[in-house]
Formats: C-alpha cells, sequence, structure tokens
C-alpha cells in the first residue's frame, strides 16, 4: 500500500522530471541560453504580472536589477494563491512554480485574456535559476518559499501579517546554465516602456542598483496615443493629435492609435496579449483593408480625386502612417515561422467593422485632418505611378544591356543561392583585390563606388534612379518594396550578403547607408538572417616569416608579445586603413576564407527600437540626432589604441 505521502513524493518526481527537461535543453523554452534567453526570463515574470493587472486586479509592477545580477519584480495584484491546489495536493504557488506549462495560468477562466506566446510559465525561469525566492501578501499574510534550480529548498511557510496584496518573485539565473548573466538595462527598458504604453494607466518602474544606480517610471494615461507620438519620434507631423480610439466585440478589445507624419516610411505595429506580432496576422489585414476602405471612400465624398484617374492604394494610405494596433482576445492562434502572426479568422471582420467605423466617424468631424491624409495618399499614388515607370525602365535597362545581371558584378558559378555570397564592397579597388582573391565557385563580388544615397529621405522612383542601389537590387534579385508582391524572398540569389567597408568612420557610414537600405526596401533579406558584416582585420603583425592578423588593439598587442620573444629581430605592425591596403590573398586569409573568417550577422533584435533609432541617425531632423549622438558618444571606444 502507498501511504498519501508516498503519493506525494511520486509527483514530485514528475515534477523534476518536468524541470529537469527545461535544464536540459533551456532553448526549447526560452529561445537561447544567452543574452536573449536571459533577458526572457524577466519578460516572462513581468508578463505573469501583466496578466494579473489585464485581468483588472494589478495596477503597479516593479522591477529591480540587483547587484548581483538578481531581478526583482513586484506586483499588487491578489497574490498568486497559496490553497492546496486540489489535484496536484500542494499549494498552488508551488503547482506554478514547479509545474511545467502551469503558470499563473490555471485555467482558462481565471484570466479572460492573458500573453500567451511566452506563456511557458514562470517554473521554466524557477529551473532556470541558481536561486528562486517568492512572497505573496494575501489573506491578511505575507508568505513565502524559495527553490534552487526548480527544486523546492524552503516550504511554503507564513513569514508575517499584510496589510496589502500582491506577488514578489525575485530569481537568479543560473551561471551553469547561461553563457551571458549581466541583464542590459536598455533591453529591459525597452519592454517595459512598451508594456506601460499597451496597458495605459498600469504603472511599471525599472530600477537598477548595480554600478550607476537608475529609476525610471512608466505610466502612459494616454496610452497607444502616445506610444505612436513616441515611435513617431522627430518626423513633422501631419495633424497635431494621433487618433486614437478603442471598441470591444464578442470578448475581443481592440485598441488603435494612428498618426500622419510628413515622411514617406510606414511604421505599424500590431500586437496580441502584449505580444509583438511580427509577422502581422488576421488583426493587421482588417485595420489595413479599413483605412484604405474608409480613406477612398471620404475622398470620393469630399470630390478629392476628382481630376485623378486612380484609386489610393494601401500602400498610398499608409505612406508616412505610425500606427499601432493592440487587439487582446481570449483565446489567440498564433502562427508563422515565428510563432508571431495572429490566426484567428473572426479578428479581421471585427477589426475591420470598428476601424471603419471610428477612423470614418473622425474623419467627418475633422475635414482638414482628412484633406491633409487624403492630399498626402494621392501624392503618394502619383509617385507610385513614377516608380512604376521607374522599375519598368530599370527592367528595360538590363534588357537592353544584354543579360540580367549588372556588368560591375562578379558573379559565382554555382546556382544554388543557399551556398552563394555576395560581397558588397567598398570601392573599386578592394572589390578588384576581392575578386582575384575570392572562390569564385560561390563568392560573388560587387564593388560600390563611394556613399550610396540615404534612403530614409528619399522615396521610392529616388531610389530607384540610383545607379548602385539598382546594381544592388538587380545583383541580390528579390526585387524591393514592403510587400510580397514587390519583394520576393525566395528569388535572392545568395542566402549571404555580405556588407565589407573599410574600418574606418566612412566604411562605418556607407555600412550605415547599406543597412538603412535593407532595413527600409528589404526588410524579409534581414529577418531571414542572408545580411553579413564582414570583418577585416585592423593590423598585420609579422616577424619573418611568421604573420598574425588582429582584429583589435588587444590583439595586436598579444601577437607582438607572442612574435617577439626571446629574440630581438624587428617587428613588423602594419595598421590597415582601408581593404584596398590588403592584396588579394590576405582578404582571402583574413576576411573571406569561411574556414577562417568572422562575420557578423545582422539582426533585428526589436522593430520597434529598431525603426526609432535609424529615422534618428538617418531623419531629416538634425536636433534629435544631435541628442543622440550627445547621449550615446559616452558609450563609443576607441578600438585603435
Ligand atoms: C491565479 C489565480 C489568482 C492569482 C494569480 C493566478 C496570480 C498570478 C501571478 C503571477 C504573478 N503575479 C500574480 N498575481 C496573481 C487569484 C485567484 C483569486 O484570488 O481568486
Amino acid at each position: 500500500m502507498t501511504s498519501p505521502k508516498d503519493q506525494y513524493s511520486a509527483d514530485s518526481i514528475q515534477v523534476l522530471k518536468g524541470l529537469e527537461a527545461v535544464r536540459k535543453r533551456p532553448a526549447m523554452y526560452i529561445g537561447s541560453s544567452g543574452a536573449r534567453g536571459l533577458h526572457h526570463l524577466v519578460n516572462e515574470v513581468v508578463d505573469n504580472s501583466v496578466d494579473e493587472a489585464l485581468a483588472g486586479f494589478a495596477t503597479r509592477i516593479d522591477v529591480t536589477i540587483h547587484k548581483d545580477n538578481s531581478v526583482t519584480v513586484v506586483d499588487n495584484g491578489r497574490g498568486i494563491p497559496v490553497d492546496i491546489h486540489k489535484t496536484e495536493k500542494m499549494p498552488g504557488l508551488e503547482v506554478a512554480m514547479t509545474i511545467l506549462h502551469a503558470g499563473g495560468k490555471f485555467d482558462k477562466n481565471t484570466y479572460k485574456v492573458s500573453g500567451g506566446l511566452h506563456g511557458v510559465g514562470v517554473s521554466v525561469v524557477n529551473a532556470l535559476s541558481e536561486r528562486l525566492d517568492v512572497v505573496v501578501w494575501r489573506d491578511g499574510k505575507e508568505h513565502h518559499m524559495a527553490f534552487e534550480q526548480g527544486k523546492t529548498v524552503q516550504n511554503l511557510e507564513v513569514t508575517g501579517k499584510a496589510k496589502q496584496t500582491g506577488t514578489k518573485v525575485t530569481f537568479k539565473p543560473d551561471p551553469k546554465i547561461f553563457s551571458e548573466l549581466r541583464f542590459d538595462y536598455s533591453i529591459l527598458a525597452t519592454r517595459v516602456r512598451e508594456l506601460a504604453y499597451l496597458n495605459k494607466g498600469l504603472t511599471l518602474t525599472l530600477s537598477d542598483e548595480r554600478d550607476k544606480p537608475k529609476n525610471e517610471t512608466f505610466m502612459y494615461k494616454n496610452g497607444l496615443a502616445q506610444f505612436v507620438e513616441y515611435l513617431r519620434g522627430s518626423r513633422k507631423a501631419l495633424h497635431p493629435k494621433p487618433i486614437a480610439f478603442e471598441a470591444s466585440k464578442d470578448d475581443t478589445e481592440i485598441d488603435v492609435a494612428i498618426q500622419y507624419d510628413e515622411g514617406y516610411a510606414e511604421n505599424t505595429f500590431s500586437f496580441v496579449n502584449n505580444i509583438n506580432t511580427h509577422e502581422g496576422g488576421s488583426h493587421l489585414t482588417g485595420f489595413k483593408s479599413a483605412l484604405t476602405r474608409i480613406i477612398n471612400e471620404i475622398a470620393k465624398e469630399k470630390g478629392l480625386l476628382k481630376k485623378e484617374d486612380f484609386t489610393l492604394g494601401g500602400e498610398d494610405v499608409r505612406e508616412g502612417l505610425t500606427a499601432v494596433i493592440h487587439v487582446k482576445l481570449r483565446e489567440p492562434q498564433f502562427e508563422g515561422q515565428t510563432k508571431t502572426k495572429l490566426g484567428n479568422s473572426e479578428v479581421e471582420g471585427i477589426v475591420k467593422t470598428i476601424v471603419y467605423e471610428q477612423l470614418g466617424n473622425f474623419l467627418r468631424e475633422n475635414p482638414g485632418v482628412a484633406r491633409n491624409v487624403i492630399e498626402k495618399a494621392a501624392s503618394a499614388a502619383r509617385a507610385r505611378e513614377a516608380a512604376r515607370k521607374a522599375r519598368d525602365l530599370v527592367r528595360k535597362k538590363s534588357a537592353l544591356e544584354g543579360g540580367v545581371l549588372p556588368g560591375k558584378l562578379a558573379d559565382c558559378s554555382l546556382s544554388d543561392p543557399a551556398m552563394c555570397e555576395l560581397y558588397l564592397v567598398e570601392g573599386d579597388s578592394a572589390g578588384g583585390s576581392a575578386k582575384q582573391g575570392r572562390d569564385r565557385q560561390f563568392q560573388a563580388i560587387l564593388p560600390l563606388r563611394g556613399k550610396i544615397l540615404n534612403v530614409q529621405r528619399a522615396r521610392i522612383d529616388k531610389i530607384l534612379s540610383n545607379e548602385e542601389i539598382r546594381c544592388m537590387i538587380t545583383a541580390i534579385g528579390t526585387g524591393v518594396g514592403s510587400d510580397e508582391e514587390h519583394f520576393k524572398l525566395d528569388e535572392a540569389r545568395y542566402h549571404k550578403i555580405i556588407i565589407m567597408t573599410d574600418a574606418d568612420v566612412d566604411g562605418a557610414h556607407i555600412r550605415t547607408l547599406l543597412l538603412t537600405f535593407f532595413y527600409n526596401q528589404m526588410k524579409p533579406l534581414i529577418e531571414a538572417g542572408y545580411v553579413y558584416i564582414a570583418q577585416p582585420p585592423l593590423y598585420r603583425v609579422a616577424k619573418g616569416k611568421e604573420e598574425f592578423y588582429a582584429y583589435d588593439a588587444a590583439e595586436r598587442d598579444e601577437y607582438v608579445k607572442r612574435v617577439s620573444n626571446g629574440t630581438k629581430a624587428a617587428v613588423n605592425i602594419q595598421r590597415y586603413k582601408g581593404l584596398g591596403e590588403m592584396n588579394p590573398d590576405q582578404l582571402w586569409k583574413t576576411t573571406m576564407d569561411p574556414s577562417t573568417r568572422t562575420i557578423l550577422k545582422v539582426e533585428l533584435e526589436d522593430a520597434v527600437e529598431a525603426a526609432r533609432i535609424f529615422e534618428t541617425l538617418m531623419g531629416d531632423e538634425v536636433e534629435p540626432r544631435k541628442v543622440f549622438i550627445e547621449q550615446n558618444a559616452k558609450y563609443v571606444r576607441n578600438l585603435d589604441v
């Protein structure tokens, strides 16, 4: 016979097995055991508290990074239940902390909506922490429990009285799991700020108790409207205030804010239950089709397009648009490669109806704004027509020039894109060395002359009239644009596009211009992980027949020490000022040979921040750029010391 006690321990073995799996394969649960996964732990814990806020109970969440790199998250919600769980026969708190997927989401009815994507549950954080302490204030009492590597080391005990309710979780990531243990303040601040924008009225704070103590409070009374102003940043608004509205239907809540500016880019971000739906989905489709329809309808009502022989397309009505759409629903279905595409088909119609009605009301009540928006869209439509002609011209020209590919391109002989690399090389002379040094089977070279156009400040027709950019587009083969009709990822002729510029300011500038171009016109290329940055060496250290290449000053000094060891013969140190100073063989050995080179993959850590920073650095306004440079200059280190 087994006693109830034995039964209990049998259950806990089951539990440990679950969390053991998490420790064996952390990446399966949190994406990686590097910096990204580390920060994911905080998101996971904060998301649980945000769920409690969404349910209408918590109004405040405080996040603190401690000196030892542990993190505390406190909320003033109801407190995680501490009574004995019916089937698991242990305190609810222990269930949440030790059973995989239990999380705070005991059942669907507890929370109407919840950030279900991360939703791997706080037990995953527990499993990956060297130690985790929970304090729950509930029923007038303070309770405490503690865990190490997911195992209970302190059973639930009452530690005092409590006037308030809430939950406090403190965890220290396990160094046995994580290769990176230091939390980055700005990564956490970005998410905390975003959550504050997405949940208006909710107060979130972030404190850093390490070297330079810091403390920020985020609370936005006007939520998404303020988010849109933040995202618009320095671009000049076309109308003074964002247009914002919220509505709900059948348990689905919709929150929208939009604002037009004088620029040409579109910055639309969509969220579902506080999760950025990078791949869009039914809510975004509904929003876009309502926007196009209502603007065309009002243009017609006002007779604003009488002289034109076109209707406004989706791209036209989204030119210069900053928009955030946040949908909250009970059972989101996430699809797509990164599970960030909303699948629920019923949401499309709901969003479409609401946006069509609400935006229609606003534009009819504000005819001045309506006129500005429609005139801007009409001018976009004319530019689009000009761009079509420019595109045709690009096509015709390349047809006239014989082959489809630009003459400057030294293509590779293999044709499988997955095997092929395209080097975008600064300058003709480096281009020449690269052509000679490369492995022509799989490496193609396109030399770029001088500075390319800053695409942040130009419309598509002008971008397409730029020679360097046209060559690049033709060589890459995907076309350009923000939609699948114009940009075709699967037609990419190379799966590695490697930017190779000099290690100086001009090189950095050209690299930034190229990245701006890729970000604005070929974003899926970055998302697919096809864009890389080459790392040419800065120094050559040689003595006699021995030679070493160093990528920074510290490495250079290492090599100098090594080669000068004991002997007196002169050590030759060469500082490369540009790629052009390397001969083809050196360029191959140091920068192009896949077996020895380092190339950095360009990744989009956070699309929201990326859009803002590109605008700050490359946009029209000078003042915000100055401020950015002043604020960030202190982080710049001169590597050439
Ligand atoms: C389930 C039920 C109840 C509260 C919570 C979960 C809860 C979880 C977390 C995680 C972080 N902070 C939290 N706060 C609350 C409450 C059930 C009830 O009181 O009726």
